[in-house]
């Protein structure tokens, strides 16, 4: 509807996201969050070793899954400083350790954690916050795609302290906070929605 247009965009082309956001100027005139939630590696970058990753592959899951936020945050700049924004990045453990045939794309989220943080400085003065959220492992349909899944939910749920796995809405309520003026003294920052995964030590 026209509440709640949905425009197509392919992050790994300027001139895509320079039309997305010219629309969101012409629909809205100014913007108060932006969510990231893209990614990509090709299938055979994500199983086996890192180590066959090929310059090719490695480019395209920093292209689709790094190099976007700042793509994206660049373009909504303009509209987000009119009246302050926040931005919220989804990340993943695989950026800080080593899961199993996560491989490129742990070294793009890296990538794009790290972008949070500088994105943060740059835009802090602006009062445009930049956060990321690191959520546990959720079935979604782009997941269960990937060999193994169905195993490392079981493991999750396992090992985490609330002994079960992360809901796409916990993921949904903290970005709504990082998003709302509750977080208004949060930049920077990488929140873990995972069920006290990543604190366990076995
Ligand atoms: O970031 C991700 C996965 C994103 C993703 C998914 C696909 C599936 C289809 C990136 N590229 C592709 N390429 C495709 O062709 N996650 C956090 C979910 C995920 O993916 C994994 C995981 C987890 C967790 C892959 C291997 C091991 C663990």
């Amino acid at each position: 509807s026209q509440k709640s247009p949905l425009y197509s965009c392919d992050v790994t082309k300027d001139d895509e996201i320079k039309s997305v956001f010219d629309k969101v100027t012409q629909d809205f005139g100014a913007l108060h969050f932006l969510v990231h939630c893209v990614a990509f590696a090709k299938k055979e970058d994500i199983s086996g070793r890192t180590v066959d990753t090929s310059r090719d592959g490695f480019h395209l899951a920093h292209d689709v899954s790094a190099y976007s936020l700042i793509a994206i945050t660049k373009a909504a700049e303009p509209l987000l400083e009119k009246e302050g924004g926040s931005i919220v990045a989804l990340t993943y453990l695989g950026s800080e350790k080593v899961v199993p045939n996560y491989n490129v794309m742990g070294l793009a989220k890296a990538s794009l954690e790290s972008s949070v943080r500088y994105l943060a400085a740059d835009l802090g003065k602006k009062n445009i916050r930049v956060n990321g959220i690191s959520a546990g492992p959720i079935s979604t349909l782009a997941a269960r795609g990937i060999s193994g899944f169905t195993t490392m939910l079981e493991n999750h749920r396992n090992r985490a302290a609330l002994g079960r796995n992360v809901e796409v809405e916990e993921v949904g309520n903290a970005a709504f906070f990082l998003l709302s003026p509750l977080a208004s003294g949060i930049t920077g920052e990488i929140i873990f929605v995972d069920c006290g995964y990543r604190i366990m030590g076995a």
